[in-house]
């Protein structure tokens, strides 16, 4: 249990070092899979000002994304890679969704990203 959470933190650790590394010359990519009902993951942070791209992909069919807050909408066609840019310009958390109708479940296929100041 004890090796677990050391693990876990190290892995953290490095992945923030990337990310900050990137930061400075590239956009920071956000990758996040859909399915039937949910994206994975459906909570992602990002930094006001900083720019960041989503990378889309499904794994079952074709579902949206759609980031009224923003502007942004696409598919996500499985079998590709969508790429969705934005630069947050205010702090907050806004919520994305499946605008493309995919079953039972697809009112709730939801996320929150949370740009921080
Ligand atoms: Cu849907």
């Amino acid at each position: 249990m004890k090796r677990r959470v050391m693990v876990a933190l190290l892995a953290g650790s490095a992945v923030g070092g990337v990310a900050r590394l990137r930061a400075a010359e590239q956009p920071v990519e956000i990758r996040i899979s859909a399915k039937k009902f949910e994206y994975h993951p459906n909570n992602v942070t990002a930094k006001a000002g900083k720019p960041l791209v989503f990378v889309l992909t499904s794994q079952d069919r074709i579902h949206g994304f759609k980031m009224p807050d923003f502007g942004l909408r696409s598919d996500i066609v499985p079998g590709q890679e969508t790429r969705v840019s934005l630069t947050p310009d205010k702090p907050g958390n806004f919520v994305f969704f499946c605008d493309v109708f995919c079953g039972d479940g697809h009112e709730d296929m939801e996320g929150v990203l949370m740009v921080e100041a």
